[in-house]
């Protein structure tokens, strides 16, 4: 009985001792048990790895307690609860973040420094999570982040994979990717959870049976695999409440399967059992396309099988009516990647719970959204036939889905059959698809874009004819970042600054209130204090960088910063272009004017896909490029190019709070939304960027005269590429601006060595071959006349810092707290569920 229960809880909680305390000496003691007894190593010789570990199991206990707190308070209060879908989180490390959100970053520091060690030094020790590959996987990463932060009732789910993004390597200016092995030193942040496992199907067939009377459809599958979770607490900032994120591993399933055994067959059946794990093995390392491979289709299954299960059982242990469904779960697709679970929790309902499909659509409608993360129209699709092998109920599900949403159509727009044909699930043809995106709008109650231009674009052109049905369902929810590891995590020194001069801390809570910078805009102190955070934050980026390339830069250069995946439409060519340009005229300069330069030091940094040849010849030019200019002695300090390796988020934590300038320079109409931007944005940095994604945002808040902007507008664009296709036949090389044609032919001619590699690079900018898709030979008048700007404001140092402070002051709308609040009240409508202390 219940009085029972109490008196055994009693007894626990007198055995227990209270909550873990957070006193410098209690941590002390906590760290020397875990060297002890979880490192094993000796309290009295441990290095500041073993430190690291130590540590980090004392913060993951302290995790813990707030973990299942959390959990039994949402337990008890049954709220409406948010379920974030996404194959893909960009965690990177998680010691200081933790430490910080639980308000114990001092106390751990003073532990560790009574301890001989330094709290800097043993949190570097971390590897990164990377189990995703770029903008998108960090957004999922804040947010879940800003969830926590503001006491929302949701859960993370997402793939442990083994292998996360490559590591890359250069060799000779080449990249390399070598694995990234991640769990190799253990990994204290999760929590294996061997008992909550589901089993996922894959294959076989599909049977029809004769249930009360009714046919019933019953899939009848060949391959059992099974799903173990693995916990991962997401501790709030300023609150008790630490989230989940469940990520789940293949596992052999742990059924016997004895007719593999009883053929005597031993050796190989065991195996195949083992080929299971492969299914989470390894992150797709293409940022933004997926093409129809099976191992992709089953991990994507894996992950929805194993989440849905979940969540239905969760749903069912508090709930006995399915009626309920959209009063108590939210299901958001992060991108189209777990679409499958559309046709999964029809399969769920009909087949299993027997629902009835109308009472079961109706049900979907209502429980899904939908955020696309992109600008083509040509989005992800999954082959037919991968389809009817893998999965084939789920393949007669979706033909149904598309039948039923067809028939309603032709009530609506009649037979138009183009038109029925664009809007169609299914993709007709040689090789028939089905088309995620559509798949998502049409069960989705709303479909967001990642910024007002994404949003646009969906509506006039991506997706026009969705918009055209069902204008109510599309919304705009401009992306955001996390001010507590993109400020206060990343940057303490600049943390202090905005603390002391605004008073309090509480802008990390709210991040409205760095507007309150705008007061001291003309303070000389201020001024003085905000150049200091900035000099010390290059100094340490130049440290690492002459250790990770032997380059020698000088901190009186601007530091001018371009970090991001390697992609054409991002246009580091255009940068290292205007570099080689910089490096022409400082060449024909005389000793007087050189002497009016303003040194650069112009850092690049980024991954390309591994199959990707063009993004990995911009990598390699890259490198030969600065090894011309910086060993051209005739140079000197006047101009340096660095190339930053193995680009992940804790680098970026380094490169950004040291950045002067940072460069987004992507072909408008292109960039969904960027997030890099906010981030520079929020450290002081000033923008050199075109008008694309959340730019266009930032420009509002900040003003056109608070960044430099550059290159043709998207209303332009199309104009451009016409015109410029329109000049093809006779190649007109009069119509190419003469710089840009001189920076092309050194590139061309081997100035910088590999000219045979390097021609289908300069291809793809000519006239005849590429054709210049990405408009670099349009765009590069302006880009020089922004970069001359910038210059020229580097010279006014006084100007220069006022621009900073703005970029701060108005980074604020640019918190994902913004983004997840307005998801939560307008999309999801769920509430705050704030645990008690
Ligand atoms: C991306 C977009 O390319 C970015 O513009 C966007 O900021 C990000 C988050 O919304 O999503 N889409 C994608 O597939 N990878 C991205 O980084």
């Amino acid at each position: 009985g219940l009085g029972e229960h109490r008196a055994k809880a009693e007894r626990m909680y007198s055995l227990m001792d209270g909550f873990l305390k957070n006193d410098p000496i209690s941590l002390q003691k906590d760290i020397l048990h875990h060297v002890e007894y979880t490192v094993a190593r000796s309290r009295f010789s441990f290095d500041d790895f073993e430190a690291y570990q130590a540590l980090a199991h004392t913060v993951r206990d302290r995790l813990i307690e707030r973990w299942h707190d959390t959990h039994i308070y949402f337990k008890r209060t049954k709220p409406k609860r948010l379920y974030f879908l996404s194959l893909e989180f960009l965690m990177g490390r998680s010691l200081s973040n933790s430490v910080i959100n639980l308000g114990i970053e001092d106390q751990c520091a003073e532990a560790l420094n009574q301890l001989g060690f330094e709290f800097e030094v043993v949190a570097e020790q971390e590897g990164d999570a990377a189990l995703g590959n770029g903008g998108l996987a960090r957004l999922s990463a804040c947010q879940m982040d800003s969830l926590a932060t503001l006491d929302y009732p949701a859960w993370g789910y997402g793939l442990r994979y083994e292998y996360g993004l490559f590591r890359q390597i250069i060799v000779d200016g080449f990249q390399h990717e070598k694995p990234d092995y991640w769990l190799n030193f253990g990994n204290p942040w999760e929590i294996e959870r061997i008992h909550v496992t589901y089993e996922v199907k894959f294959y076989g067939t599909v049977e029809e049976v004769e249930m009360n009377g009714e046919k019933q459809k019953v899939w009848i599958p060949g391959e059992t695999v099974e799903a173990v979770a693995y916990d991962n607490p997401i501790p709030g900032y300023g609150t008790r409440n630490t989230i989940n994120l469940r990520l789940w591993a293949a596992k052999p399933s742990s059924k016997f399967d004895l007719e593999a055994y009883n053929t005597g067959d031993y050796i190989n059946s065991v195996v195949n059992r083992q080929k299971a794990e492969t299914i989470s093995n390894v992150l797709y390392p293409d940022d933004r396309s997926h093409q129809g491979k099976e191992l992709r289709l089953k991990q994507q299954y894996f992950f929805v099988s194993a989440s849905l299960q979940d969540i239905m059982r969760r749903f069912k242990e508090e709930h006995t009516n399915f009626d309920e469904l959209p009063e108590k779960v939210a299901l958001h697709l992060n991108d189209t990647h777990p679409s499958l679970s559309i046709a999964e929790v029809m399969r769920m309902l009909v087949d299993e719970e027997h629902l009835g499909w109308h009472k079961a659509w109706d049900i979907v409608c209502k429980i899904f959204s939908f955020t696309t993360h992109t600008m083509v129209t040509d989005g992800e699709k999954i082959p037919v036939d991968l389809l009817e092998s893998l999965l084939p109920r789920h393949l007669e599900i979706l033909y149904e889905i598309n039948f039923n949403f067809m028939e309603e159509l032709k009530k609506r727009i009649g037979l138009d059959y183009s038109r029925l044909a664009l809007l169609s699930i299914v993709e007709e043809g040689a090789m028939k698809n089905i088309r995620m995106a559509n798949l998502a709008i049409v069960c989705s109650h709303t479909v967001n874009g990642v910024s007002k231009l994404h949003l646009e674009k969906l509506k006039t052109k991506t997706f026009k004819e969705f918009y055209g049905l069902y204008p109510e369902k599309f919304q705009c929810k401009t992306n955001g970042v996390t001010q507590r590891r993109w400020i206060v995590v990343s940057n303490p020194g600049l943390r202090d600054l905005i603390s002391k001069w605004l008073g309090t801390e509480a802008w990390i809570r709210d991040a409205d209130l760095l507007s309150g910078l705008r007061d001291h805009l003309d303070n000389a102190d201020f001024h003085l204090e905000w150049k200091m955070v900035k000099k010390v934050n290059k100094m340490r980026l130049a440290e690492y960088i002459e250790a990770m390339s032997g380059v020698k830069v000088s901190l009186d250069a601007m530091f001018d910063v371009q970090v991001k995946r390697i992609h054409e439409y991002k246009r580091q060519l255009l940068n290292i272009f205007g570099i080689i340009h910089r490096y022409n005229c400082l060449k024909n300069m005389d000793k007087d004017s050189r002497r009016k330069v303003v040194p650069r030091v112009c850092i690049i940094g980024g991954k390309a896909a591994p199959g990707y040849e063009i993004a990995k010849k911009i990598i390699k030019l890259c490198h030969a490029v600065a090894e011309k200019i910086n060993n051209d002695t005739d140079i000197g300090d006047l101009l340096k190019v660095v190339f930053i390796p193995d680009y992940n988020v804790s680098v970026a934590e380094l490169v950004i709070p040291g950045a002067d300038l940072s460069q987004h320079l992507s072909t408008a109409g292109n960039e969904a939304s960027g997030t890099g931007n906010m981030k520079f944005l929020m450290n002081g940095c000033l923008l050199l960027a075109t008008a694309d994604g959340s730019t266009v945002e930032i420009i509002e808040e900040i003003g056109e005269d608070n960044l430099f902007l550059f290159g043709a507008k998207v209303h332009e664009v199309e104009k451009r590429r016409q015109k410029r296709l329109s000049n093809l036949a006779p190649l007109q090389p009069a119509k190419i601006p003469l710089h840009f044609a001189r920076v092309l032919r050194m590139v061309r001619d081997g100035y910088f060595g590999h000219k045979d590699y390097f021609k289908s690079l300069c291809e793809t900018v000519e006239f005849g071959f590429g054709n210049d898709y990405y408009l670099l030979t349009s765009d590069f008048g302006s880009y020089l006349e922004a970069q001359a700007a910038a210059d020229k404001a580097f010279v006014n140092q006084d100007k220069w810092t006022r621009m900073s402070i703005l970029s701060v002051a108005g980074s604020g709308r640019f918190s994902s707290d913004r983004t997840i609040q307005d998801y939560a009240e307008s999309t999801w409508k769920i509430n705050p569920c704030r645990c008690p202390l």
